[in-house]
């Protein structure tokens, strides 16, 4: 795939990158985005219905059930060559921080280290009531299982629709964005506060902005350049132009 020259320059040269990614990495590691048509049982159900705490308090079963389909699809899919792509960027990089939205720990499973996952985690489970983390329960027929220490229901640990991100971790997101010299969007559709405020403070504060995407979004216009092709494409072909020595098998 062809670089554009001067993303070749700045990469190389870059001492603060910031890396936003969503579902679309993913995709080729078989794991449906989140605006995708869904197939199969769950066809007839939103996303944007089921990611709520409204959701699950109408019925916690099937929000329980959906969330038990995608746990598995996460638990049995591997990192592909753009998580890897992403990993050799952070070894190159002096400061590099990975933000991502997806909650389906491929990042971390690639090797990366400098990560923030704004969304929560879906291999992990609190309560709806007090958020105590839970890591096991009780054998039960009833779904959803309960909190062992104050019988509320159990939940993933993720954010949903109408919920606060953590603070910490979203203030250094936005920090990490402010200060940057490059910051990378990478398949997301830009839709989803806050993270999709995160390129219009790092663009609002001089950087250079650079959207992977087969499609475009709403930021697409605001992008110095655009990759438009599959990310697991794409960032293997940025890493080998921006530094030719590295293993593409790696
Ligand atoms: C590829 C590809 C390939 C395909 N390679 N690319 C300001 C304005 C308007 C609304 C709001 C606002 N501030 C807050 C809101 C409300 C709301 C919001 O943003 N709503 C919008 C929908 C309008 N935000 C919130 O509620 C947030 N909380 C909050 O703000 O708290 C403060 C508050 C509280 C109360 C009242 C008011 C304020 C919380 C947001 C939490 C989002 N949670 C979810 C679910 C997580 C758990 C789960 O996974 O189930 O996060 S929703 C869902 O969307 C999920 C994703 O992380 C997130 C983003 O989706 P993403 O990753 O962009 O995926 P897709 O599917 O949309 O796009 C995929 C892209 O990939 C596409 O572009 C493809 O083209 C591309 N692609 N193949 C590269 N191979």
């Amino acid at each position: 795939m062809e670089m554009p020259s001067a993303l070749i320059e700045v990469v190389r040269n870059a001492r603060r990158v910031v890396v936003l990614t969503g579902a679309g990495v993913s995709a080729e590691s078989g794991i449906p985005t989140f605006r995708d048509a869904q197939t199969g049982l769950w066809a007839r159900y939103d996303p944007e219905e089921l990611a709520s705490p409204r959701a699950f308090k109408r019925n916690p079963k099937l929000v329980w059930q959906w969330y038990q389909w995608r746990r598995d699809l996460c638990a049995g899919s591997t990192p592909n060559p753009g998580h890897f792509a992403l990993v050799e960027m952070e070894r190159r990089i002096p400061e590099f921080t990975l933000v991502t939205q997806n909650v389906d720990g491929l990042h971390a499973l690639a090797g990366s280290r400098q990560l923030l996952e704004l969304h929560g985690n879906i291999g992990r489970y609190i309560c709806y009531d007090r958020r105590h983390p839970v890591t096991g329960w009780e054998p039960t027929d009833e779904l959803p299982p309960r909190c062992p220490i104050c019988h509320s229901l159990v939940r993933p640990d993720v954010v949903w629709f109408g919920e606060q991100l953590d603070a910490i971790v979203i203030n250094r997101a936005a920090v990490a964005a402010e200060r940057c010299d490059i910051f990378f969007s990478i398949g997301t559709s830009s839709i989803v506060y806050p993270a999709a405020l995160l390129p219009q403070l790092a663009l609002e504060h001089g950087a250079i902005f650079v959207e992977v995407n087969p499609n475009p979004t709403p930021l697409t216009r605001f992008a110095d350049f655009v990759l438009q092709a599959p990310s697991g494409v794409a960032l293997p072909a940025l890493v080998q132009t921006v530094w030719p020595e590295v293993d593409s098998g790696s």
